[in-house]
């Protein structure tokens, strides 16, 4: 039978079937040692094939291929990846335009982690438009839009851009990222009331435990879909981009590949670099030149490169 994986929990694996009942799974040995091993962990929205055995329990067969992932590099001392969830329907990059301070450094983080793992429904959504009455964030919603990312305007508090958002969490799977304090929380109680306080007791569960790399649990909504909150971040680090490859996934800068002086340049420091020239002349923002080029060093930090 086939089902959806909710929650994985050290060696328990929580699956939903396909009548939307859950079971308590464990893994057959040969699926683990099988040609999906290596940094191939089970995690919340893979597909599986199961069966069941007792009551409420049963054993994951095989996972099925993954469309794509979200991968993150967990915090600590040693580089660990952290896989918050596969199979993404609709990726919400929540940030405030105001209180914490919209900082643009996130959201391209999370767009990097988001097209790094083949995630491409992505909304970019600034909440919090209610402390904004100077419309600060317009040259930041502008440049995200030219870009052709989608970029909606929401407050929880007041239900600005509120319709509509919440019946597109009633279909797949979606997942919500962004830093502590910009409202995904107060999203998720306007989606289904209640929600926030469902997730965030798993997220503290599992904080508590040793799974901390594994992925995020998804919920189920009442009204249909499946939701995934994260904890909060505040540095967000993409998963193992090699340094090389970093660059397409930024649009405006892999549209000019390729027209360098250097045929290996990095854009960092060569001559006759022409993403660096767009940047001084204003077609390439600085900001997202900025994030290149610190998320470039991070990789650099990490030893990523290709081949
Ligand atoms: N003014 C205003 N406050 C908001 C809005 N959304 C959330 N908040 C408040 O901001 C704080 C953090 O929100 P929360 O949902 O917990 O953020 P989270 O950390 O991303 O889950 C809380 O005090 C919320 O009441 C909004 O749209 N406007
Ligand atoms: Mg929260
Ligand atoms: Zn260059």
């Amino acid at each position: 039978m086939s089902g959806l994986v909710l929650r994985v929990s050290g060696w328990e694996i929580l699956v939903a079937g396909e009548d939307g009942a859950e079971h308590l799974c464990q893994v057959r040995g040969k699926v683990k040692a099988g040609p999906r091993r290596a940094g191939a962990q089970i995690v919340a929205g893979d597909g599986v094939d199961w069966q069941p055995t007792e009551a409420g329990r049963g054993i994951i067969e095989a996972i099925c291929p993954r469309q794509n992932i979200l991968s993150r590099t967990a915090s600590g001392n040693r580089p660990l990846e952290q896989v918050m969830a596969a199979n993404v329907d609709r990726f919400f990059i929540v940030v405030a335009a105001r209180q914490p301070a919209l900082r643009p450094g996130f959201v391209d983080r999370a767009l990097v982690m988001a097209a790094s793992g083949g995630v491409t429904g992505v909304v970019v959504c600034i909440n919090k438009v209610d402390l904004d009455g100077e419309n600060e964030r317009r040259p930041v919603v502008t440049l995200y839009r030219d870009l052709g990312y989608e970029v909606i305007e929401t407050s929880a508090a007041t239900g600005a851009g509120m319709v509509g958002l919440v019946e597109r969490f009633h279909e797949g799977l979606s997942v919500l990222i962004g830093p502590s304090g910009a409202g995904k929380s107060s999203i998720l109680n306007t989606v289904e009331p209640g929600l926030a306080i469902r997730t965030q007791e798993l997220m503290r569960h599992h904080d508590r435990g040793r799974h901390t790399t594994t992925s995020s649990s998804l919920h189920k909504l009442r009204g249909g879909g499946y939701v995934a909150d994260t904890p909060g971040v505040k540095q967000l680090q993409p998963w193992g981009i090699p340094a090389e490859e970093l660059v397409t996934y930024f649009p405006e800068m892999a549209s000019r590949i390729g027209d360098c002086q250097f045929r290996d340049c990095s854009h960092l420091h060569e001559p006759g670099c022409l993403i660096r020239a767009a940047v001084e002349e204003g077609q390439i923002a600085e900001s997202r030149y900025d994030s290149f080029a610190r998320i470039h060093a991070e990789s650099d930090a990490v030893g990523v490169h290709r081949g």
